[in-house]
């Protein structure tokens, strides 16, 4: 049995509103809570503000009191706003000091890596844990870059202590792989949100992460 660092679950699904239509989010959020998720981030680089804050509002209505974490994509404002209990920051988005400053000490922050540097620098600022990605092809993310690979999934764990949450790519059939390298948690929006039944889908997925790992 591989450990893993406890704050982040295993499974990371993310509502993506390019795979979403608008009035499909609280259809699709409940599946994934109802197939057992713990934590769920809203990705709406398509939304506008408004429509973005409106959803993340539904998402917290649908998270609370159900233990389960709501993580906000790239929006300090929309998180603050919808009291989610996290933001995840990409590399353009507000820098992380500043955005530790609006949110203070009681949320989460993730934030975005795609290689060793990145990571190394990530390690050093006011967040909970970093994703790391590609690790394998994509076609969720369009300006994604070049896939990094088991290898380097594996050349960032050995590098850097905190939680890394893994994601491009990641489907039920080669998570296993992801985990073995490293990964404390993986996320996934593709191999979610395209299947035929999400709930089923997602306690799929959790009962093979529970197998593979122990939370320390
Ligand atoms: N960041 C790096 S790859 C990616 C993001 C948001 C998209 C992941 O989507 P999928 O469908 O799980 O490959």
């Amino acid at each position: 049995m591989i450990k893993r660092r406890a704050l982040i679950p295993p499974v990371y699904p993310i509502v993506d509103c390019t795979l979403t239509p608008f009035t499909y989010i609280e259809k699709r959020a409940k599946a994934i809570i109802d197939g057992g998720a713990k934590i769920i981030q809203l990705r709406a680089k398509e939304l506008s503000p408004r429509e973005f804050l409106e959803s993340a509002l539904i998402v917290r209505r649908i998270t609370k009191g159900k233990g389960v974490i709501f993580i906000v994509n790239n929006r300090v404002d929309v998180a603050l706003l919808a009291d989610a209990d996290g933001v995840h920051l990409g590399q353009d988005d507000l820098p992380v000091k500043e955005a530790r400053h609006l949110l203070g000490n009681s949320k989460i922050i993730g934030y975005s890596t795609h290689n060793l540097r990145e990571a190394l620098n990530a390690v050093r600022l006011p967040i909970e844990y970093i994703s790391f990605g590609p690790i394998f092809p994509t076609k969720t993310k369009t300006d994604a870059q070049t896939p990094k690979g088991l290898k380097g999934l594996a050349d960032v764990r050995k590098a850097v202590d905190i939680p890394i949450v893994a994601i491009g790519g990641i489907t039920e059939t080669n998570m296993a792989h992801v985990f073995k390298e490293g990964a404390d948690s993986v996320a996934m929006i593709s191999e979610i949100l395209t299947s035929p039944d999400i709930s089923k889908k997602l306690n799929r997925l959790i009962t093979i992460a529970k197998d593979l790992y122990t939370a320390t």
